[in-house]
């Protein structure tokens, strides 16, 4: 339960000493307004023993007013705090304060009040207010507007120091006599994450909240230090944010000084839950990436005694919350802002064990660690499949030469039934070094899925065809490659053979192997093509799952892509033959190659050509996949186009990934598409599609 604590008769007189200014207050009354809740109780994703609940909302604002309404369902709060939505250094030592006086945090505008903060403000018609932050944080017409709204008797006041250090010392000198708290804790002004991890903290031990300078202890923080006397101080955070030098001037007044501390933001987060919440821990509150959201679930996290750990950017949980969440199996996860879908699911799945921890993989340089890793990708398809289980089914395709798993995976509606739909094949990282094809096939696997309830195509492509991913035909060579921290430019995968590792798998495949130079009988060249045909355990995984599909006697596969880099080309068969139109390919199939190249070069700005012209190769993939089972096979050669060095060339940084694999979402999605029946593409689908209703092509595009 929240209790209110009963105000110091003397407060009025220690802020005036402090030199605060309070407002005392006139205005209309206001009936209370009920405002709905954005929380949603309940189990996630099928689990038995975990539940999540979401306090989301547009922006930090409605995050703060949802959590408010779940702190205070019947409204009544004795006291709110009220702190800049954009600004909110001033406000980073409220939380303790708020979890010590019963009250709420909610965020406003510098110069206007938020209706929807000024209808919580109604409904939990505070007797106090407290503005945190000077004038340039929260201008006086907010004030005015926060007056206006409630009753008379409201106490509207300002708690502004010379700095955020000051505003938290007088926050904290308001809250508490000397001695009534055993242990404070201290972050750096400038670490917001550090302080919200230390909130819930520091309301569980019943102490406030200050802060410091990275490198000096500000003459407020040291006076509060001196009259709060407290046996012990524990600071959150790396020396970077609170030096050593200022630890030790802390250390002077206060007997004990401990620090607590991670290899960043996230795993200090995990650090303080596990110095202080393991014991009993059951709940959880996580935070997005920013802090807004988290500073205002502090209140809430003290009233459930959890702590607050952060999920991370994008679509990875952050592995020291994902080390947390399998230690200590939370049953209840309160989410605060707003998460996908994925890493929604490896919370609930991390935590009730439906998601395993992956092996130990090499990891990306630190710079691109946006990139997934092996490891980070099997997390996420798994998750992918948790969140979207009627859709999605991984599997492995089987082992590499060195045991690793070839990760895949089925999507469509009703996955776990042969529905004998069209079928398409997009598979990646035959080359090692050309991380971005795992990327695409991720975000294909994230356009599937998270897009299927809102995107009319989408759902009609899910629904009318089956599409299997392979996120990563070599995995050997990927690990190598990443090995030791930095990259090493391979591309084969890890086989030995003549006293070198490695065969080209994109050279291994079964038609016209080794016929025409396209390849080396050299095992130290790049291209060296294996000793005999299908020598790859990878490939040979490959043509066998290309062959499971043949059912009814019919190859159900109708359409493939294999996502190699670098060129920015859609490139389709032969690579054997440098005829411009092959001899073992019909005029109708070549013509279809053409305009379904041509059509994807208009989505995705890639040059469209015969594989060959680029350079003949012999044992490639789309040559078999044609040939074999007259599959329209691709090869797309991703971003970049030339560029000054090498490393540009084959190494491109994080930062280009979400362009570029966006880039490709119409192109790839008209593969899909036009499984239905490619030849439609020439006018004849009747002629070669005659049992089925095939999709015609999205118009405009032939010619
Ligand atoms: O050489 C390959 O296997 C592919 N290019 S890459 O730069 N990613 O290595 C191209 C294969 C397509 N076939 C032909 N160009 N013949
Ligand atoms: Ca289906
Ligand atoms: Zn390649």
């Amino acid at each position: 339960m929240v209790h209110a604590r009963p105000r110091f008769a003397a407060r009025t007189r220690l802020l005036a000493a402090l030199g605060l200014v309070a407002l005392v207050v006139g205005g209309v009354e206001t009936p209370g307004v009920q405002a709905d809740s954005a929380a949603q109780p309940g189990n996630a994703f099928g689990s038995s023993s975990v539940s999540t609940e979401r306090l989301g909302g547009a922006d930090q604002y409605a995050v703060a007013v949802a959590i408010s309404q779940r702190l205070f369902p019947a409204g009544g709060a004795p006291v709110v705090y009220l702190a800049g939505g954009q600004n909110f250094a001033d406000a980073l030592a409220a939380g303790p304060i708020a979890a010590h006086e019963g009250g709420a945090i909610l965020y406003t505008g510098s110069s206007a009040l938020p209706d929807a903060v000024g209808q919580e403000l109604v409904r939990l018609a505070p007797a106090r207010v407290e503005v945190l932050g000077g004038t340039s944080v929260i201008g006086a017409a907010v004030v005015d507007q926060v007056t206006a709204l409630l009753a008379p008797a409201t106490v509207v006041e300002r708690v502004a120091g010379a700095d955020a250090a000051g505003t938290a010392a007088a926050l904290s000198a308001v809250a508490f006599a000397p001695h009534a708290a055993t242990t404070v804790f201290v972050t750096g002004s400038g670490s917001a994450q550090d302080a919200v991890a230390a909130g819930p903290a520091a309301a569980q031990l019943g102490g406030p909240l200050l802060l410091v300078a990275p490198t000096s202890l500000p003459a407020a923080t040291a006076a509060e230090l001196t009259r709060l006397a407290p046996d012990r101080v524990v600071i959150v955070g790396a020396t970077s944010a609170v030096s050593d030098a200022v630890s030790a001037a802390i250390d002077a007044i206060v007997p004990l000084v401990e620090r607590v501390t991670g290899a960043d933001a996230y795993a200090t987060a995990g650090a303080v839950a596990t110095r202080f919440f393991s014991a009993a821990a059951t709940d959880v509150i996580a935070g997005g990436p920013g802090y807004a959201n988290g500073l205002a679930a502090v209140p809430l996290a003290a009233n459930r005694h959890a702590p607050i750990l952060f999920f991370g950017p994008e679509d990875m949980l952050a592995t020291p919350t994902r080390d947390w969440l399998v230690a200590t199996h939370p049953s209840r996860i309160v989410i605060a802002g707003s998460v996908s879908e994925v890493v929604r699911a490896q919370m609930v799945g991390f935590s009730d064990g439906r998601l395993p921890v992956p092996p130990a993989t090499p990891a990306y340089p630190s710079y691109d660690s946006g990139y997934h890793d092996p490891g980070e990708m099997l997390t996420l398809i798994r998750a992918t499949e948790l969140a979207y289980p009627t859709l999605v089914h991984v599997f492995s395709m089987g082992k590499s030469y060195e045991g690793r798993d070839i990760w895949a995976a089925k999507i469509s509606d009703n996955v776990s039934v042969e529905e004998n739909e069209p079928e398409v094949l997009i598979d990646t990282l035959h080359h090692a070094d050309e991380h971005l094809g795992v990327e695409q096939a991720l975000y294909m696997l994230a356009t599937l899925t998270s897009q299927y309830a809102t995107d009319a195509y989408v759902r009609r492509l899910v629904n009318e065809r089956v599409v299997w991913i392979v996120f990563a035909m070599n995995p050997d060579g990927w690990a190598y490659d990443l090995s030791g921290g930095k990259y090493h430019f391979w591309r084969k995968n890890r086989q030995p053979y003549g006293g070198y590792y490695g065969t080209d798998i994109n050279r291994n495949y079964g038609y016209k192997w080794a016929c025409c130079s396209g390849s080396s009988g050299n095992p130290s060249a790049y291209n060296f093509r294996g000793p005999t045909v299908w020598s790859t355990p990878e490939a040979r995984l490959l043509r066998d799952f290309v062959a499971s599909r043949v059912i009814g006697g019919v190859q159900l596969i109708k359409t493939h892509v294999t996502l190699h880099t670098n060129g920015e080309l859609i490139l389709y068969p032969d690579g054997w033959s440098k005829a411009t139109y092959p001899p073992d390919i019909t005029a109708d199939d070549h013509a279809v190659f053409v305009y379904m190249a041509r059509n994807m070069s208009r989505m995705n700005g890639y040059r469209p050509m015969k594989s060959s012209s680029l350079y003949v190769t012999d044992g490639d993939e789309i040559d078999w996949l044609y040939h074999q089972y007259r599959i329209f096979s691709f090869t797309f050669e991703l971003y970049p186009v030339d560029q000054p060095t090498l490393t540009a060339m084959v190494y491109p940084p994080y930062s280009i990934v979400a362009a570029q694999t966006a880039r490709n979402r119409g192109a790839l999605l008209y593969l899909i598409d036009a499984a239905g029946c490619p030849w439609a593409i020439i006018g004849k689908a009747a002629q070669y599609c005659p049992t089925g209703t095939p999709i015609p092509p999205p118009s405009g595009l032939l010619g």
